[in-house]
């Protein structure tokens, strides 16, 4: 493996393992704050983002490279609100595609065919999260301060479909 190709890689497992870590102290903020549906929402998406860190682990033992679990730094847990909640499942999400669109440059500057086709799937799953996270985010602004709007919107989060690209 590209030396420099197993290190943006491992870099990767770093940011998928802080998220993944990230939602999940959001689901534990949103469960003992009374929002059950959210924090199913999170405990979820904080799954999602553990099988893609094991994903990019695999990958690289399996390319002759050597995966490496780092440390992460504590979560933020003093959420003020759940459109806050919503708003840094966003700027994560935002951050995350930053940086695999950034792999997906040096794998051409490289002309590493075998991780860009790899790095595909996370370029199509960005997109979708990027989309929910925005959608719900649009969703909790129209709701505003209104408590009522609070519940519905934890009520129905788990129907909530992400929208076609
Ligand atoms: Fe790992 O999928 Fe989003 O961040």
């Amino acid at each position: 493996m590209i030396p420099e190709i197993e290190k943006l890689l491992n870099d990767q497992i770093t940011y998928e393992a802080t998220a993944s870590a990230q939602y999940l102290s959001m689901a534990c903020w949103a469960d003992v704050n009374g929002y059950n549906g959210v924090a199913e929402f999170f405990y979820t998406q904080s799954e999602e983002e553990r099988v893609h860190m094991t994903k990019l682990v695999k990958f690289i033992n399996e390319r002759s490279g050597a995966a490496v679990i780092p440390a992460i730094d504590k979560p933020r847990d003093d959420f003020k609100s759940l459109l806050e909640l919503f708003e840094i499942f966003l700027e994560s999400e935002e951050f995350v595609t930053a940086k695999i669109n950034n792999i997906i440059y040096e794998c051409l500057q490289h002309k590493d065919y075998n991780v860009h086709n790899f790095m595909q799937w996370y370029v199509a799953e960005q997109l979708e999260e990027e989309a929910t996270a925005r959608t719900l985010l649009d969703k909790l602004k129209i709701i505003g301060g209104d408590k009522s709007g609070h519940y519905l919107f934890d009520r129905d989060i788990s129907t909530f479909q992400a929208p076609e690209e």
